[in-house]
């Protein structure tokens, strides 16, 4: 998971998204949770029927991109979700809160910790390292998403931006360790910020190919879902945003493989 330590974001993406579902190889600019337009996920998962009483979604698709959006907190509860997140999540401090780029250390542009089922090992900054076991807020919002849409998880990165200088540049959350074929489900809670993907051909100054960055509001109490092949083809980022004065704090939900 040397990502984690990813690349930072190279040029900002601006432009005001527009609220409107898009699902186009031009690609897609998204807006909160209003104007839901379907009502449940494409890909139901088998004898799971929690969906079918759940929130509208928001389908994301572009050509090797498949996302669903929804908010699936409520704003008191998400609001005391976020109150725990901040009370009890326990982020790396020392040679883990920072980052080498071309030889120079750097300290992270935001706050990181993990969690997880006991066992688990991934690799971060080199190192093998053991996630810190559950603690009920996580487990509690692992559990909603797990109800809702019938995947399980055994890890979660939690990235805690402290206003809009803190970001994560861009990159794929294409380890090895990650199960093949399990999505990822990035849920959020605090300031609502802008999230991007870019498509693996469309990056650096000559691109071969010109797909345009998929923008996406991420609110408070929100779960994206990013299904695969989603992270073979788009890198995302959380670009910086100097007006955003507030905290924000996001999960992502994972499941690794044991090793063997
Ligand atoms: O904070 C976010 O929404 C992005 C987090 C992220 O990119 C990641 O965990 O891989």
């Amino acid at each position: 998971m040397d990502r984690f330590l990813g690349k930072e974001v190279q040029g900002s993406l601006l432009g005001k998204p527009e609220e409107q579902e898009q699902s186009t190889e031009e690609g897609a600019t998204l807006g909160d949770d209003k104007g839901h337009t379907r009502k449940r996920p494409r890909r139901d998962p088998p004898g799971n029927a929690a969906h079918l009483a759940g929130p509208s979604w928001r389908h994301i698709r572009a050509e090797g991109l498949d996302c669903d959006y929804t908010v699936l907190f409520g704003k008191t509860e998400a609001d005391e979700i976020f109150r725990q997140l901040e009370e009890k999540v326990e982020y790396f401090t020392g040679a883990l809160a920072r980052v080498q780029v071309f030889g120079k250390w750097h300290s992270v542009p935001r706050k990181q910790a993990t969690y997880g089922d006991a066992g688990l090992t991934y690799t971060f900054s080199g190192l093998t390292l053991s996630p810190k076991p559950w603690i009920p807020v996580l487990e509690c919002v692992r559990d909603r998403v797990s109800g809702l849409t019938g995947h399980t998880f055994n890890f979660v990165l939690v990235n805690r931006y402290k206003d809009g200088c803190d970001h994560i540049g861009e990159h794929r959350d294409d380890e090895r360790e990650l199960a093949p074929r399990s999505p990822i489900a990035s849920v959020s809670f605090g300031a609502c910020r802008d999230f991007c993907f870019r498509h693996k051909d469309s990056r650096g100054k000559n691109p071969h190919r010109k797909l345009e960055v998929i923008r996406l509001q991420l609110a408070h109490g929100s779960l994206l879902m990013m299904n695969p092949p989603t992270n073979a083809h788009w890198y995302h980022s959380l670009p910086v945003r100097k007006k955003v004065l507030a905290p924000r704090v996001n999960l992502t939900f994972r499941k690794i493989l044991p090793k063997k």
